[in-house]
């Protein structure tokens, strides 16, 4: 049954719906306890109010820091009064029960948005308002809490009824317990990003076991950095939405985000709901588009490109023809693929897009046209199709985790900004030095080659993908698919691979199919086979000595 309000607790920083709340407390005959400036706007309405204060037998002090902070307060919000026991204790300390409190927390997530100083900010924490908030929620069998105005009409229409029920103080008790632990979630994430000095070495043996491996050259002599694990990873992750479903129908999943601007934050303008896959195959678009400064289209699919092209010192309207390049490196695979491009959409690329069924486009804007072409009275899967605004300010996270049983791997996010990534610093194995537009090529089937799943061959001709061999277990059969999607266009293109030939067999297939030019790590104890191969057949043969596995 419904359990009737007759002491009530009021203690808020947002004073939204205070007075209307006042008044119908009032009518109601609810006897009103209430804090410093809540207690003034509660008073100044006309309603009998009782200062907090004057409960306590206690003045708020430390500027506020403690103000319901009493066991008169507290006691009276955590005595479960179906217990004779507790009714007693309570009566013996000479103390009241609350049936309602209505409290809301300082701004502490404004105050930090507002550029305010760390001794502004901290003041900002609020603790006396979460630990009634808290108290309350826990006893929710006989306390209704109620913390934010929009739930007022709800608590107004109540006081009528003759109070909450059980089920409806549970689903408060819920609700507060989610709004002080979000709260505690932005001060934990402010104090680990902001406020705390970068650690020290964990300890004195951490620190010795982190420089002896930092003093161990790798394999191709370069120093290895101590790894600190991230501290930001410390900073925490707030549940941003639910998913629908994971990776398949069976699997519960939610969105998780963290305080820097991303995919996680992006807009999504128009279409259904983002699901669990279109989250991963579009940052892996996101990422590849963006790896290029020039105009870039990437399409994929379950997280591989099918298509990825750029249009070497093109202006924005240029875009279009990127895609144009993309698409036709895999046009039976894009169909419900996942687009990024890293310009704005235009009218053009928006009509191009739309003959193809896809997924989801990102972007880092849309223009008018686009939108119009889109959105408006879109019908079949245009409806559906997610168009994804991604935040200006997008950064990539420095940091990369993958869950494995028991723990998480943690290792910074592979750039392709190592001194093997610029074609300045290849050398040359085998044949000729290419001409400009070849090594251009080569540059760009190197840079596209690193968002392949390994082990990853990707064919490139005029700065577009032309075949892709993705995810095989052994990169003579990733030779033979990338070599079989490309067909007659393998002739006279240009060969990228993620990491080095093992043997000899496939860059044969390579170089059996037309391949020109071949850029690849190199680093295999057999390399001379390789090299021998790629002089044989007259293909010039670059080593970056830099490799990009992704899995
Ligand atoms: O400074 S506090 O952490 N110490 C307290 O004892 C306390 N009690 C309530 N903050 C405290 N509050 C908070 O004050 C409430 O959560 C609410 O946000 C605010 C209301 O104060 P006033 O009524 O003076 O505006």
């Amino acid at each position: 049954g419904r359990r009737p309000i007759r002491r009530a607790l009021v203690s808020v920083y947002d004073k939204t719906g205070l007075a209307e709340l006042a008044a119908a407390l009032q009518a109601a005959g609810v006897e009103i306890v209430s804090t410093g400036s809540t207690a003034q706007q509660i008073a100044d309405t006309g309603a009998p109010v009782t200062p907090v204060g004057q409960v306590t037998g206690f003045p708020e002090m430390l500027d506020g820091r403690v103000k319901t902070l009493h066991p008169k307060v507290h006691a009276g919000l955590l005595a479960d009064l179906r217990l004779p026991e507790h009714a007693a204790a309570l009566d013996a300390a000479g103390i009241a029960g609350f049936d309602l409190l209505v409290s809301n927390l300082y701004p502490f997530r404004e105050t930090v948005a507002s550029g305010a100083g760390p001794d502004e900010v901290v003041e900002q924490i609020d603790i006396g308002g979460p630990a009634m908030v808290r108290a309350a929620a826990k006893n929710h069998p006989t306390v209704a809490v109620v913390t934010s105005p929009a739930d007022y009409p709800q608590l107004i229409a109540t006081l009528e009824a003759g109070g909450f029920t059980l089920d409806e103080r549970k689903t408060l008790a819920a609700k507060a317990f989610s709004h002080t632990a979000s709260y505690d979630v932005a001060v934990a994430s402010w104090m680990n990003t902001v406020l705390a000095p970068e650690p020290a070495a964990a300890s004195a043996t951490q620190a010795a076991a982190d420089s002896a491996e930092s003093d161990t050259p790798d394999d191709a002599g370069r120093q290895r950095p101590a790894f600190t694990f991230p501290r930001w990873t410390g900073a925490t992750w707030e549940r941003a939405q639910s998913l629908r479903y994971g990776e398949n129908p069976h699997q519960q999943a939610a969105l998780y985000r963290h305080w820097r601007p991303g995919l996680a934050t992006a807009e999504l303008l128009h279409g259904k709901e983002m699901s669990y896959n279109n989250y991963v195959d579009i940052d892996a678009a996101w990422r590849l588009a963006t790896d290029f400064d020039d105009p870039a289209v990437a399409i994929m699919k379950h997280a591989n490109p099918c298509g990825i092209a750029i249009v070497p010192g093109g202006d924005p309207a240029s875009i279009v023809e990127a895609h144009h390049k993309a698409l036709a490196s895999d046009p039976v695979s894009a169909f419900g693929g996942v687009i990024a491009v890293n310009r704005t959409v235009t009218g053009a690329l928006a009509e191009q897009i739309a003959d193809v069924f896809t997924e989801v486009l990102a972007a880092p804007d849309f223009d008018e046209d686009a939108l119009a072409v889109l959105t408006g009275a879109a019908k079949g899967w245009r409806q559906n199709l997610r168009l994804l605004r991604m935040p200006a300010d997008a950064t990539p996270d420095p940091w990369e985790f993958r869950a494995i049983s028991g723990g998480i791997l943690a290792q910074t996010r592979d750039n392709v900004d190592a001194p093997g990534d610029d074609p300045a610093g290849w050398s040359l194995v085998s044949g000729e030095p290419v001409d400009a537009a070849t090594l251009d090529d080569l540059a760009f089937a190197w840079r596209a080659c690193r968002s392949v799943k390994s082990n990853a061959i990707l064919l490139a001709k005029d700065a577009g993908s032309v075949g892709i061999g993705m995810g095989q277990v052994n990169r003579v059969d990733s030779c033979r698919l990338a070599v079989e999607r490309a067909g007659d266009r393998a002739a006279g293109s240009v060969a990228a691979s993620d990491a080095y030939f093992p043997f000899a067999d496939g860059p044969q297939v390579l170089f059996d199919a037309g391949v020109r030019a071949v850029v690849q790590p190199g680093g295999s104890v057999r390399d001379n086979l390789t090299v021998e191969a790629a002089q044989a057949a007259g293909v010039s043969m670059y080593f970056t000595s830099t490799r990009h596995f992704f899995h």
